[in-house]
């Protein structure tokens, strides 16, 4: 481990900035080898603090300092002290001008923080703490300045130099090199500042906001990818006009620009204006992206857009409110995304996502709080709790509140807090003043670690014609948490009566029935029971309706109650959720017992859905079991080959009792244009597929010819690829065959052999592992390149239980091969891939001991980084 052991930073020990930083003007001149950086900072003590000892600290990290001067004179050396984290100047006036130079060297940036060079690019990343790579800086987001940037570089080969607001200069420069200047009125933390050098394509469109500004929209791509830019630009005029109308907000600048570069260590970033994005998440045609990737580039677009104000307009004070605007910005994504196709299967996936990747986070060695109270490294804190379970929050509070109230709040929150930079506790404030709710316990939710397990059991009283709900919640002990509150939680149920019609949720000591339908109901002790009236039969509860607070239910609804609730309940996503219990209990009992047998009121059950004259993309998803890793989840030690056989044999029961009907559907979808995105299309394709795969794994030799001509058709890559994995899951010669092809076809475009090289990571085989070994040494492989690294290692760590968790400990000793061998290039990338390993703890002792030994093994040989050194010493206490 390293030498020194990276300081603890705490909330508790917040300060507001002794100093302020009012301007700033920065001067580049670009190259890749070396780039100068000449700062100017309008400094000011802040009068808000009271004096401390005169001396004034700011960040750096990797800077050759060249010059320094304060108020125009040059620092002698005994004026300052340089250290490897920053600058300190031992005596500072009330008020000065600080001049410096810094070299740097983009080239040499592996790490993707910075200034940084992506092919022929060179471009930023400041969030969360990049400025201080490119000069010495207050690099906290409560201190925010008017920025004016000039970019001097070499004219032919980066014709293009973009930054943060407006240009306001341009000159050519007689050496061939240019100059331009750019401005940003608005006041900003030092993390969304960003620049662009390069050779890049400009796709240009206009937006006139809704109080007739025109507004310049433009992307940037390599050159010769200009057209496959539409979505994206189409996207983001959806997102600004949405953001208008739901919440009444509009843009700011007269210029609102996106770049997409090849290499990027997350999948896009809000710089003000000037939206930097990994290009996976930009670039789409039907050729060369699936319906899942242009799903993500709108969601993506508009989440950047969004932050405008959730982030920029009013920003957050410390790293600690991290969820206050990322937790914030994905519900507004979301409920855009919702939008855009249908509501119920927008919730589906969202709760499918927070299910596999944030309820697992918080039951395990890093489970933290929305809020987290301390941190090693705040790169490690960009998850799914601060990401997901942070959009749940806000959604509870929208719940509660009601629409109106909720957009009462968020008006009272752009109002007061524009142009600061603001805490959590601020925005529940503004929610409460707007809606005179007390959401004192609510609160809770930001404090406590774990996913509450919220028990329901239900009782129907024939005589008095009243049925109780009894509910129960607990909160499991977390890392350093063991005492736990009960929490404020919206529960939304509706009540069914026998022919499946909604009744009225009438509680009792209300004078009268309300309308029959949704209801939601306030839980705020540990044990609490409803009483509702008039119902002369005992009713079918349909329970935490469109997933109403982010909990692990556990319901005592019968099968029965639940195969009903699957064809009758009138919510969509409460269908799905009744289709995900039966399958879930019917594959935990086949884990059990593989002989157990799929009974024949379940396999009709689903034939109905199939056939229902329902949404397409909405019944996909209902005839979609939970995953392998839900599966996990679920048991108190993971059975790594009990979950994959029983998942196998559930596909391949499902695929023969139901073959008729999923040719049918085949044959029924098959004719759906290519190259349409309508959300018809997109569902078609959807069910299409899984009609495919269902037949595959029944082995049915009319599915296997209707793959191959799927796959040969190659005009659209959802369906290509899905008939791709499909042959590679079932292996032999079509597979290869298929592969080869498909890397011809394709070698010339990184995004799609990124996916090429993911199907084979992700291949249930036994030769898996070693075909991931060999794919490391494949041309096309680039450890520089985190979506390369991703579609391989990441793939198979993640997506591939079988095979990451062989039992003789192959694939985790992989895995700490890659991540000991990324550390020292990109170590944000190393702890992200590192994850897989954490969780040891939830499967048998063999396994824990081999996974351990792995992390043992990285913390000796590498955690040099505070990114690696935090995830293993958490795992490993
Ligand atoms: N704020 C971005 C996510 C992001 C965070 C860190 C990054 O680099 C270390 C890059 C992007 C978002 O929420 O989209
Ligand atoms: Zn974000």
């Amino acid at each position: 481990m390293s030498e020194t052991s990276p300081q603890l930073i705490r909330l508790a020990d917040y300060r507001p900035p002794e100093f302020l930083i009012d301007a700033v003007e920065l001067c580049f001149e670009l190259d890749p080898e070396h780039t100068e950086v000449s700062a100017r900072l309008s400094i000011r003590r802040n009068p808000a603090v009271g004096q401390a000892n005169g001396s004034l600290r700011l960040a750096g990290e990797g800077l050759e300092l060249l010059a320094l001067a304060l108020d125009g004179q040059p620092l002698p050396p005994d004026a300052y002290r340089l250290d490897e984290q920053g600058l300190t100047l031992w005596q500072v006036p009330e008020r000065f001008r600080l001049d410096s130079r810094v070299a740097i060297h983009p080239a040499r940036n592996t790490a993707l923080e910075g200034l940084y060079q992506s092919k022929d690019i060179l471009c930023t990343q400041c969030e969360a703490e990049g400025f201080r790579r490119i000069s010495f800086f207050l690099d906290r987001p409560d201190v925010l300045a008017r920025y004016r940037t000039t970019l001097i570089a070499d004219r032919k080969r980066f014709p293009v130099l973009l930054a943060n607001g407006n240009p306001i200069e341009r000159a050519e420069l007689p050496d061939g090199r240019h100059r331009v200047t750019w401005e940003d009125p608005f006041p900003k933390p030092c993390y969304l500042f960003a620049l662009v050098a390069g050779d890049l394509e400009c796709v240009e469109d206009r937006f006139v906001t809704a109080s007739e500004r025109e507004v310049r929209l433009q992307i940037y791509v390599e050159p010769q990818k200009g057209e496959r830019c539409a979505h994206a630009m189409q996207s983001l005029k959806q997102a600004m006009r949405w953001d208008e109308v739901r919440f009444g907000r509009e843009y700011d600048l007269d210029v609102f620009m996106i770049v997409a570069v090849s290499h990027f260590n997350m999948g896009a970033m809000e710089n003000k204006g000037l939206n930097l994005f990994n290009d996976r998440y930009v670039l789409a045609s039907p050729q060369t992206a699936t319906d899942e990737d242009f799903a993500h580039i709108a969601a993506i677009v508009a989440h950047e857009y969004f932050h405008n104000w959730t982030g920029n307009r009013i920003t957050c004070r410390d790293w600690f409110q991290l969820s206050l605007k990322e937790g914030l910005t994905v519900y507004r994504e979301q409920e855009f995304a919702a939008g855009l196709f249908s509501p119920s299967v927008q919730r589906i996936r969202d709760v499918r996502f927070l299910r596999a990747q944030q309820f697992p986070e918080d039951a395990g060695p890093l489970a933290h709080p929305v809020r987290p109270d301390s941190y090693l490294e705040i790169n490690n804190f960009y998850t799914a709790t601060v990401y997901e379970k942070g959009a749940e929050l806000i959604r509870m509070q929208a719940t509660l509140l009601g629409p109106e109230s909720f957009r009462r709040g968020m008006d009272l929150y752009f109002a007061r807090h524009d142009g600061q930079a603001v805490t959590i506790e601020d925005f529940v404030r503004c929610m409460e003043e707007a809606s005179g709710r007390d959401l004192g316990q609510f609160r809770r939710w930001y404090e406590q670690a774990g996913t509450p397990e919220l028990s329901i059991w239900g009782g129907y009283d024939p005589t008095a014609q009243t049925y109780t709900l009894h509910v129960r919640q607990f909160i499991p002990p977390t890392p350093g948490q063991l005492v736990k509150h009960p929490l404020h939680l919206p529960l939304a149920i509706g009540l069914l009566g026998e022919d499946g019609r909604e009744l009225p949720v009438w509680l009792a000591g209300e004078p009268e029935p309300p309308a029959a339908g949704t209801r939601v109901l306030e839980v705020t002790e540990s044990e609490q029971h409803f009483v509702f009236v008039g119902l002369d039969a005992r009713p079918v509860p349909s329970l935490l309706r469109g997933f109403s607070a982010p909990v692990k239910l556990k319901d005592d609804l019968t099968e029965s109650d639940r195969l009903f609730l699957l064809a009758h309940d009138p919510d969509g996503f409460g269908r799905w959720e009744a289709g995900q219990g039966l399958m879930q209990d019917l594959l935990l009992r086949l884990v059990a017992d593989p002989k157990a047998s799929l009974p024949a009121e379940f396999i009709e059950a689903f034939r109905h859905a199939l056939r229902a004259k329902a949404d397409p993309a909405l019944i996909a998803e209902v005839l979609t079991p939970p995953s392998e890793e839900e599966l996990g989840e679920q048991m108190a030690v993971i059975d790594v080959e009990g979950i994959h056989r029983a998942h196998r044999l559930f596909g391949t029961e499902l695929g023969r009792h139901l073959r008729e009907d999923w040719i049918a559907v085949y044959r029924d979808n098959a004719e759906a244009d290519p190259s349409v995105l309508t959300p018809e299309a997109v569902g078609r394709r959807a069910l299409n597929n899984l009609a495919l795969a269902y037949l595959m794994r029944a082995g049915n030799p009319e599915g296997l010819e209707l793959c191959r001509m799927q796959f040969g058709k190659g005009r659209n890559l959802t369906d290509v690829l899905a008939a791709l994995r499909l042959l590679v899951e079932r292996g032999g010669d079509d597979a290869e065959a298929a592969l080869a092809e498909f890397y011809r076809r394709w070698s010339h475009e990184p995004l799609v052999i990124d996916k090429w090289f993911a199907v084979q990571a992700t291949a249930p085989h036994r030769e898996t592992l070693v075909r991931v070994v060999t794919l490391l040494h494949h041309p096309a492989y680039d450890p520089g390149n985190p979506n390369r690294v991703r579609s391989l290692i990441g793939a198979f760590a993640a997506h591939n239980p079988i095979c990451f968790h062989a039992a003789d400990g192959a694939g985790y000793c992989l895995l700490a091969d890659q991540v000991l061998q990324l550390e020292p290039l990109n170590p944000q990338l190393a702890a992200r891939l590192l994850k897989p390993l954490i969780r040891w703890r939830r499967f048998d002792p063999q396994r824990q001991a081999l996974m351990r030994a792995e992390l043992v093994r990285i913390s000796k040989q590498g955690a040099r980084s505070p990114d690696v050194f935090e995830l293993v010493s958490k795992a490993c206490s």
